[in-house]
């Protein structure tokens, strides 16, 4: 059954990757899946046939044969749960792989969306000089705890799991702050999963789509 995944037809980001199909199309490819994209304008988004897939009008979905998803922790467990490589086969180290994806998209994602919201949507606004430096700091108390977690190890519990796909994923988003290279660790453990010949293949596949020039290799 083909697996279909839409994604914007030009990316705010001009393909930096930080689109959330590229951790849709990073599990696809941890997974050995071939997918297709369709791709979506912002005014095809909030049409019937797009407004049926998703609800809230956004990218990523995820179609195969009659089953359509939404929402990148649901559509990346979907994956995981499918193909060997992003969830442990012990049942209690698969518990804690889960709960990281959790707590990526639970716990960290929200600061970290916030303080992209202020600087990018609200930069202009009179409040913002003073708001920013709460948003920061909101953000960098979750990357203590999570870089106090983390320490000097590799992955967040024992080897790659679909928990560290959707925490880079996360992180990756604070990269133009500046603030995610405060945390040498958190630098390490993002640049180690930007290095995944899995990741690489999905940053290239979105990057030629935004650039128009298709990938190297
Ligand atoms: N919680 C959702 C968020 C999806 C989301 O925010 N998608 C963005 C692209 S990365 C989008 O479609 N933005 C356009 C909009 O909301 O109008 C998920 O993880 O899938």
């Amino acid at each position: 059954m083909t697996i279909i995944i839409t994604a914007f037809e030009r990316s705010p980001d001009g393909g930096k990757g930080l689109a959330r199909d590229t951790r849709v199309r990073w599990a696809l490819e941890e997974a050995g899946e071939p997918y297709e994209v369709r791709l979506v304008s912002f005014r095809a988004m909030k049409e019937p046939a797009h407004l049926a897939l998703h609800p809230f009008a956004q990218i990523p979905t995820y179609e195969e044969g009659d089953l359509a998803l939404f929402e990148t922790g649901a559509i990346v467990f979907h994956i995981a749960q499918r193909r060997a490589g992003l969830l442990p086969d012990d049942a209690n180290a698969r518990a804690r792989a889960i709960t990281w994806m959790f707590a990526a998209l639970s716990t960290v994602e929200p600061p970290v969306l916030e303080l992209a919201t202020t600087r990018l949507l609200e930069g202009d606004k009179p409040w913002t000089r003073e708001r920013l430096p709460l948003v920061e700091d909101r953000v960098r108390n979750r990357l203590d705890q999570l870089s106090s977690r983390l320490g000097n190890a590799d992955w967040l519990d024992g080897a790659f799991s679909a928990g560290d796909l959707m925490m880079v994923s996360v992180l990756l988003r604070l990269r133009p702050s500046g603030i995610l290279d405060e945390y040498a660790n958190l630098a390490a453990y993002v640049a180690h999963g930007e290095a995944r010949p899995a990741y690489e293949r999905a940053f290239a596949a979105q990057l030629a789509i935004n650039t128009g020039k298709p990938p190297a290799g």
